[in-house]
């Protein structure tokens, strides 16, 4: 601690010959890492690998960690000195903004692995992160005449000064056309408080074969550069794609170079400690799944046991069984992978044999529940010709668990009711949770303070104490002070939108903001529509007494996803009508923000009053995203879908706003044969909105893509029925809420105190107890 400001300067010293005042940014940046590195002391990954204790990996193909230095900071308690050091040397102490954050993850599921890290490390329990390191992250997004362009993102550009390289822990992975080498870099993952330092080990792949000199010299230097760029390929690119099947080659090599490669790493640290005794594999290993990802990792540790250390397939499976839990991220059966059975056996022969043996242990464990009308050939994992990762990863599992309370329902009454039916004990739920430090301690420096004073600090580690703020919501000098905090998150927020959109918003409407990816079942189009709805309103004179809203949207769409690009095309579209229209301009504002990512959520989730979370009841599993806004004073405008039915649970009904039809409603219209032509023919404010869609109101530069949205509603599609995610069937309730929302809005000291209520209650949704929940029922 004492010499955290020593090294930074003796590191910009010794390498670059400057001072904190002379360095560069990215010079800065190295410094200040390698400085925190080093109070977290030497040879971190070893440490944790020998900590007493059974050890947790949690293999996940995203990490989306975001900036790390003023995390890594706060968790050592190094940003006062931090803070000093740069204002003695009159540097900007937010200088570090300039570097980019690692988008190495879509979304929900990525920052999910993030926060459970942060939890782990602070709540001392040994858990590992395993993954890929990918040399370009989530493409980078702007907007040229509406539409969303990308580029790559190159996040590694200013140095990777947190990670480091571990070329002795190398390890060979193995597939049919080469083999490739998997080189480990290691980032310490910080506990609060600094006492726990836990590791994230991302694998590179390189090729075997430094540089092949004969084949260069014999003239074939295209033949050598593509061997060897092909095994960089396998880790360049993040798949930027959040639901839909990639169903390609590279895809499948990715998740077997980063499951093989980890489980490598634990088998040979495990015989380092007790030789080739595996009796004791599942006392020192937990595996979580991050979705079946990396489910191929079950097959291979069977096949590592069986063909490297000579144990039986039994033995093998028992291991693997005991070793294994699987968490589950969507109940969407056209989300769940499969792996067509040619592809996987012309990528990695050696490992489907073993799948083969899993299929076959599955039959013969089916036949003892061979009864009357049972049928076998719903568990099979090979399937045809296509392998269920779901299935094997229940069935070569302990655990199978949902991310909230109402997903893990419909997992085991629906989505995988034949497996709940013979495997009951092994369902569970873990209702997601984020991590306080990053969402409230780091982002809301203001909120943060006011909390501190008012109930003390304890819920930096202990986020339940929140509770002991809700008897202030009676007080209205309390209301006062937390109000004035929103309104200068929000005019921050507003100069940041200014420097970045080249757009001025004003703090004194009502913030509404709708951050996640885009996706249909999402429903952004649903937000469009309404928008437009209370455009027309306005402008008809049919709503009076509006208080002004400005409507904020911050979403990458998957750059194959058509639909979802015309949605922000749309969604453009809508902003440049609203925003020029001097009718309205005291009234409505809608800005579409730019390469939404961790920390431009940083900026958004403590500036909202209202959290669109308006999924079709069913479709998000849980969301977390409606947890940071929540956490930072919001009101969620919402369906009773995923962790929103806990949300509204624990901070009421009558602070939130909830609308739509629910599961059994939803369920109800698709069994009676929903018709969405019906609705909009008699719905004329709907009829209105709708046909914006292809009465030459908007331009879709002549794509074609909005009258395709139009089709999908009213027609649908060869693989979905008209208006598949129901915006039709939700939309008056919606406008219903959002307007009635807004005139609570005028009573702000009623509207704060809804806001302060909701933050009292958002204890539940801290990973803190997630983690734990995890450690205690699946980990032991
Ligand atoms: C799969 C195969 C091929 C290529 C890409 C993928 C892929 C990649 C990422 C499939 C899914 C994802 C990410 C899914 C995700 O983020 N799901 C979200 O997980 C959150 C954490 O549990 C939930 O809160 C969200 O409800 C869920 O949508």
């Amino acid at each position: 601690m004492k010499n955290f400001k020593a090294n930074v300067c003796d590191y910009l010293k010794l390498n670059y010959d400057k001072t904190v005042a002379t360095a560069t940014t990215s010079e800065l940046y190295s410094a200040v890492a390698c400085a925190g590195i080093a109070e977290v002391g030497h040879d971190f990954t070893e440490k944790a690998k020998n900590a007493d204790g059974k050890k947790v990996a949690y293999l996940s193909a995203e990490f989306l960690i975001g900036r790390m230095t003023y995390n890594n900071l706060l968790n050592l308690g190094l940003l006062e000195k931090y803070t000093e050091l740069m204002d003695e040397y009159k540097r900007n102490t937010r200088e570090l903004e300039d570097i980019d954050d690692p988008a190495t993850g879509n979304g929900g599921l990525g920052r999910l692995a993030a926060c459970f890290l942060d939890s782990g490390a602070t709540n001392g329990i040994n858990l590992n992160g395993y993954g890929i390191r990918y040399r370009y992250g989530l493409f980078k997004q702007s907007f040229k005449n509406g539409f969303q362009t990308e580029e790559p993102d190159d996040w590694t550009k200013f140095g990777d000064p947190w990670s480091i390289r571990h070329d002795e822990d190398k390890v060979l992975v193995h597939f049919k056309d080469d083999d490739v080498y998997a080189v480990p870099y290691d980032m310490p993952v910080i506990g609060y408080g600094g006492k726990k330092i836990n590791f994230l080990r991302l694998w590179q792949a390189e090729p075997v074969q430094e540089f092949d000199f004969d084949m260069f010299n014999n003239q074939n230097y295209a033949k050598e550069a593509t061997k060897r760029n092909n095994a960089f390929a396998i880790s360049a690119v993040l798949y930027a794609n959040d639901s839909m099947k990639a169903g390609k080659q590279l895809r499948l090599k990715q998740q077997y170079f980063f499951s093989s490669a980890s489980v490598q790493d634990m088998v040979r640290t495990y015989k380092k400690k007790y030789g080739d005794d595996f009796r004791h594999f599942a006392d020192e290993y937990a595996i979580q799944l991050n979705d079946t990802h990396p489910t191929v990792a079950i097959p291979e540790l069977i096949r590592i046991l069986m063909e490297e250390e000579g144990l039986s397939f039994a033995k093998s499976f028992k291991i693997a069984r005991e070793t294994f839990a699987y968490t589950n991220h969507t109940i969407m059966a056209e989300a769940l992978e499969k792996w067509d059975v040619a592809l996987f056996k012309s990528v990695i022969p050696h490992v489907y044999k073993y799948v083969q043996m899993i299929q076959k242990a599955l039959r013969k464990d089916l036949e003892k529940l061979n009864h009357e009308g049972f049928d076998a050939d719903q568990y099979n994992i090979i399937d045809g010709n296509l392998i269920h990762m779901a299935r094997m990863a229940i069935y070569g599992s302990h655990s199978t668990n949902g991310v909230a309370a109402l997903h893990t329902e419909i997992l085991k009454n629906d989505a995988l009711k034949e497996w709940y039916k013979i495997y009951p004990e092994r369902f569970n739920n873990k209702t997601n949770g984020i991590t306080q430090r990053r969402w409230l301690a780091l982002c809301n420096m203001e909120l943060s303070g006011f909390i501190t004073e008012n109930i003390g600090q304890g819920w930096i580690t202990d986020l339940d104490r929140l509770k002991k703020l809700a008897p202030l919501a009676d007080n209205k000098k309390t209301i006062k002070q937390f109000n004035e905090i929103k309104r200068i998150k929000k005019v921050q927020l507003a100069e940041y939108i200014r420097e970045n959109e080249g757009i001025t918003i004003d703090p004194s409407f009502i913030y509404d903001i709708q951050i996640k990816r885009l996706h249909e079942y999402k429903r952004q189009l649903l937000n469009a529509f309404s928008i437009l709805d209370i455009y027309y309103g306005l402008k008809e004179g049919r709503i009076k007494d509006f208080m002004p809203m400005c409507f904020i949207f911050g979403a990458k769409a998957a750059p194959g996803y058509f639909r979802a690009k015309s949605i922000i095309k749309f969604i453009n579209e809508i902003a440049n009508l609203v925003n020029n229209d001097p009718d309205v301009k005291d009234k409505l504002k809608v800005v579409f923000v730019q390469n939404y990512n961790v920390s431009y959520a940083e900026k958004l989730v403590t500036a909202a009053d209202i959290s669109e979370q308006i999924s079709t009841a069913g479709t998000e599993a849980s969301g977390t995203g409606n947890m940071k806004l929540m956490l930072n004073g919001a009101v969620t405008l919402g369906t009773y879908d995923g962790a929103n039915v806990e949300i509204v649970q624990e901070a009421g009904e009558e602070n939130n706003y909830i609308f739509g039809n629910r599961v059994e409603d939803i369920e109800k219209l698709k069994a009676d044969g929903y018709n969405s032509r019906k609705i909009y023919e008699k719905n004329k404010r709907l009829k209105k909105v709708v046909d914006t869609l292809v009465d030459g109101t908007f331009d879709d530069g002549g794509t074609g893509g909005f009258k395709e949205l139009y089709t999908s509603l009213l027609e649908g599609a060869s693989w979905h029925k008209p208006d598949h995610y129901f915006i039709f069937a939700d939309f008056d309730s919606y406008v219903e809420a959002k307007l009635r929302a807004n005139k609570d809005y005028k009573d702000r000291e009623a509207f704060g105190k809804k806001c302060l209520l909701n933050v009292a209650a958002a204890g539940k949704f801290s990973s803190d107890r997630t983690i734990r929940q995890y450690t205690e029922e699946v980990w032991s």
